[in-house]
């Protein structure tokens, strides 16, 4: 028997005629994502460490990835029934939200009395809401190992527990008319990252996800990018890993595990100065046989670091740029200048790094001509570097500065359904651009610097855009400008006409 159940839900973006979040059922027949999310998954990081957290004092877990293996509600309930929980807890990001949800009810339809908890980034902010639903009983706002640890002492060990003194949870108690929710202080950040029991990857089917070998070694970051939550969601607290307990975990996952390249996924591994130099030396110097790729910010990149990175394995990083418009990057508090990209670039690019760069459009000080100054600028890194490119749309998501203030910044959210906060649907109008145009723009950026082609762009919108046909995306882009810069010129009434929400 296990104790605990911890889940990490399917995608539920990529086919809007999803219906259900079961793929492969009749439930879920509509769904074919999950072919998809399976080739794009990494391992759930979170619910590894929160795994091996509670291993060591005796809880045991197991880890189901929906992600990576569909599964029907109705198995999903066989599943429960074979092994029968003493609680479920569920992972949640905002897009799969509905999701998490969703397997929350399924559990409360198989035993209403097994406590489900909710965690991660989502409900680290949205706390009250799954609550109020009825399916979930308790949320883990902010890191979740401790706060499972004491809230699975107190559920496993009295009918009648205390939860009034766990800090990091919001709960529900009473039933009925009576039925209330209180939100206990938070938790002070884990400030020893080095105590935590390495991730529990023993108990994920390792060699089926698309990006195998990643590992964090830090938490937080200082800086404050308004569209951006890690900052709030780690309270202000950039904490990191010594570098003996990286080049370990970067040995073992490479030696032991064999997986060639490792995958460092901290939101930036270089904010303390001296600590990304020392981890390049220490790989250099115990001759890391591996690569390894991580992302960091342009402004912390100096020639002799990467170089250093190169020497140590570093074959790939990922800049997040964000905007081509030093204004813009002025207004979304990034930190860094166009001017430093440039170098970065050409630094990294003279390394023998090759580059990612990810970028935003549709910030809220963004206008048609910011919009082309950032596809220029990515156009530029593409034929110079040979740099690949990611681009998103500029997204309120909870906990960010711009989900708080967005009526101070002239933002308007157009939808309050989480599974449309994603990265390729504008759901915000903001003070000089419409949501039709940031998300015209979108395509159209995405055309010019991405190796996607005009129908994989309007395929993907399509999903993202809801219920829309190929054929009708096509229709409706047929007579836009996106081939023609600048953008914004004329523009086709294209979310307008067709209302999705
Ligand atoms: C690495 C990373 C990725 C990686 C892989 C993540 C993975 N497989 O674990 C990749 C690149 C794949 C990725 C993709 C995306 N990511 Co991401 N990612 C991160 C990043 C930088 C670190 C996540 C991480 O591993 N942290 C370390 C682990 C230990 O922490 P954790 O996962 O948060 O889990 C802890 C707590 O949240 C909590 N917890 C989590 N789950 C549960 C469940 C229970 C029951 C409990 C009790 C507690 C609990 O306890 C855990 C241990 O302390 C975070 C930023 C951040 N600092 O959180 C963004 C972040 C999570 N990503 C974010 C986003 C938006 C995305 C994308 C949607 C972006 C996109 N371009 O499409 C995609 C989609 C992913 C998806 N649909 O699942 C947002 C999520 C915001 C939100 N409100 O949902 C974050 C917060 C960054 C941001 N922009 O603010 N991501
Ligand atoms: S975007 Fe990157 S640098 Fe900015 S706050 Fe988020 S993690 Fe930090």
């Amino acid at each position: 028997m296990t104790d605990i159940f911890l889940i990490n839900p399917p995608f539920g973006n990529q086919n809007m005629k999803v219906k259900m979040p079961f793929g492969n059922s009749k439930e879920g027949q509509k769904m074919n994502l999950n072919q998809l999310s399976g080739r794009i998954a990494t391992p759930p990081l979170g619910l590894m460490y929160i795994a091996a957290y509670l291993r060591v004092r005796g809880i045991t877990s197991k880890i189901i990835d929906m992600r990576l293996k569909p599964l029907s509600i109705t198995d999903f309930k066989k599943l429960l029934e074979e092994e029968s929980p003493r609680l479920v807890g569920i992972h949640t990001l905002t897009e799969i939200y509905d999701n998490s949800l969703a397997i929350a009810r399924a559990v409360k339809q198989w035993r209403s009395h097994i406590p489900v908890v909710m965690g991660g980034p989502h409900v680290t902010f949205i706390d009250q809401e799954p609550l109020e639903t009825g399916a979930v009983d308790v949320v883990v706002r902010g890191e979740g190992e401790e706060t499972m640890w004491q809230l699975t002492r107190a559920l496993f060990s009295s009918d009648n527990p205390d939860l009034a003194r766990i800090p990091g949870i919001t709960f529900a108690h009473g039933s009925g008319d009576q039925r209330k929710i209180t939100r206990n202080p938070p938790r002070t950040p884990i400030s020893d990252l080095d105590t935590l029991p390495l991730p529990a990857r023993e108990l994920i089917d390792l060699k089926h996800y698309f990006r195998s070998g990643i590992m964090i070694t830090s938490r937080g970051c200082p800086y404050r990018c308004l569209f951006c939550s890690v900052n709030t969601l780690t309270d202000g607290k950039y904490r990191y890993r010594s570098v003996d307990a990286v080049v370990e975990e970067m040995f073992y996952l490479n030696q032991q595990l064999n997986f060639p390249m490792v995958a460092i996924v901290d939101d930036t591994i270089s904010a303390y100065k001296n600590r990304l130099p020392q981890l390049c030396k220490q790989l250099i110097a115990k001759q890391f046989p591996g690569e390894w790729t991580c992302q960091l910010r342009v402004n912390e990149v100096t020639p002799d670091i990467l170089l250093l990175m190169k020497e140590s394995g570093c074959t790939n990083l990922q800049f997040g740029i964000e905007s081509g418009n030093d204004e813009v990057l002025k207004a979304i508090r990034k930190g860094i200048t166009v001017k430093q990209m440039d170098q970065a670039m050409k630094w990294a690019h003279e390394a023998g790094i090759k580059i990612k760069c990810s970028a935003i459009v549709g910030h809220h000080a963004d206008t048609p001509e910011s919009i082309n100054d950032t596809v220029r600028l990515l156009t530029g890194f593409k034929d110079q570097y040979d740099a690949r490119v990611s681009i998103g749309i500029n997204t309120p998501l909870p906990g960010t500065f711009i989900y708080n203030n967005h009526e101070e910044l002239g933002i308007k959210i157009h939808s309050r359904k989480w599974s449309e906060y994603i990265v390729g649907r504008a759901i915000i109008d903001t003070k000089h651009l419409s949501r039709m145009e940031i998300q015209q723009h979108y395509a159209g950026a995405t055309l010019k610097t991405t190796a996607m082609d005009y129908r994989t762009i309007l395929n993907s919108m399509a999903g993202n855009m809801g219920n829309l046909d190929f054929d009708t995306v096509t229709r409706l882009m047929a007579t836009n400008t996106i081939n023609q810069p600048p953008y914004g010129g004329h523009i086709t009434p294209w979310v307008n006409e067709v209302e999705v929400a």
